[in-house]
């Protein structure tokens, strides 16, 4: 309960359908069980204290064997509760497995985890992001998720979840909606390597005019940076993975709109706020990462790129200032 405490990780701060009714099951469920534990307690301390052995008696109490009336009562009453219980779970688990795979209304992702990143892969738009999931506020979104390599978990505590992601070619879908413009926090929640806990990701809500705007923007050509110097090692070191626009490979997370992230890698919060005091600003963020990237997120797949203080200055100011603007 402690650990749900964040405001914006917590399942019992729903900010959409799925988690609303996700939440209401949890809330009849403690409910239930709350009530069982009173009553049975309470009758448990009764009986103790008001049929305890006095001083001095040495009789044995009335032996029973068998009542009707209370057999037939302690058996009624678990049968109710579990109906209670039941009924809406079973529900809400059919009414919460609903197909939207084929609806061409709702926003379709492909969400492919890898240790220790996320691809956001939108078939509909042929676009593909990382870390970070746009989607339009209010919409469902229907997600396929997948794995390149080990088991991960795909939760995001605020909106809905949580869904296995498994290698090889078992596909689960899941869908959600938010209800309002925000970001919502969301994380790997199987044990799946030594960066486990460092592979975190954001979904960003915008209204349906950003993000219209967002996968425009997106697919627009990719720009590199100004000074030919630092384009020429950033095409050189870094688009042999990563992509910009339509330049690079799109092996690695997508690097266009770096600058709009509200983190570098998942993980470093690109903030001024004092709050983080372990963070910094995008560039401070982006410095960080490509100067030793396996200090961060021990065990992933970026490679320290051999790379001089000025080169590593040129291409985060470039990624820093690499923006899509799409939310005025
Ligand atoms: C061998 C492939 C490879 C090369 C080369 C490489 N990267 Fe990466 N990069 C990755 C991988 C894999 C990740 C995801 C790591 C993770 O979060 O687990 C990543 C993540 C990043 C991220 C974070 C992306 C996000 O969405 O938050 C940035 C920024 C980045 N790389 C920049 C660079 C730059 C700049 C270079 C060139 C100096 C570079 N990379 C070279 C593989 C590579
Ligand atoms: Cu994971």
């Amino acid at each position: 309960m402690a650990g749900c405490g964040r405001e914006d990780l917590s399942t019992m701060n729903p900010q959409g359908p799925v988690a609303e009714e996700q939440f209401g099951l949890m809330k009849l469920s403690i409910s239930i069980m709350v009530l069982v534990v009173i009553v049975v307690f309470a009758l448990a301390f009764y009986v103790m204290v008001r049929y305890r052995r006095r001083p001095g008696d040495k009789t044995i109490p009335v032996q029973v064997e068998g009542n009707h009336k209370l057999e037939i009562i302690w058996t009624v009453i678990p049968i109710v509760l579990l109906l209670i219980l039941g009924v809406p779970t079973v529900k809400s688990v059919f009414g919460l497995a609903k197909d939207y795979t084929k609806d061409p209304n709702a926003v379709q992702v492909i969400v492919t985890a890898k240790q220790y990143w996320w691809e956001f892969e939108y078939p509909q738009y042929g676009i593909k992001t990382s870390q970070e999931l746009m989607i339009p506020t209010g919409k469902t979104v229907s997600v396929q998720v997948k794995s390149a390599d080990v088991i991960h978990s795909f939760w995001i505590p605020a909106l809905a979840g949580k869904i296995d992601a498994n290698p090889g070619a078992n596909v689960n879908t899941m869908y959600f909606s938010a209800d309002q413009d925000g970001v919502y926090l969301g994380k790997c929640a199987e044990l799946c390597g030594p960066s486990h806990a460092l592979m975190d990701f954001k979904v960003k809500s915008v209204n349906q005019g950003a993000f219209d705007r967002w996968v425009t923007a997106m697919k627009e050509p990719g720009k590199l940076p100004a000074d030919p110097e630092i384009a020429a090692v950033f095409e050189k070191q870094c688009l042999t993975c990563h992509a910009v626009g339509d330049k690079g490979m799109q092996l690695f997370p997508n690097l266009t709109g770096m600058g709009d992230k509200g983190t570098v890698a998942g993980i470093l919060v690109n903030t001024d706020d004092p709050k983080y005091s372990n963070e910094g600003s995008t560039y401070d963020n982006l410095k960080r990462w490509i100067e030793d990237p396996q200090a961060v997120k021990p065990g992933n797949s970026m490679p320290k790129v051999d790379l001089t203080p000025e080169q590593i200055d040129g291409i985060a100011k470039y990624l820093s200032e690499y923006k899509l603007d799409v939310e005025q």
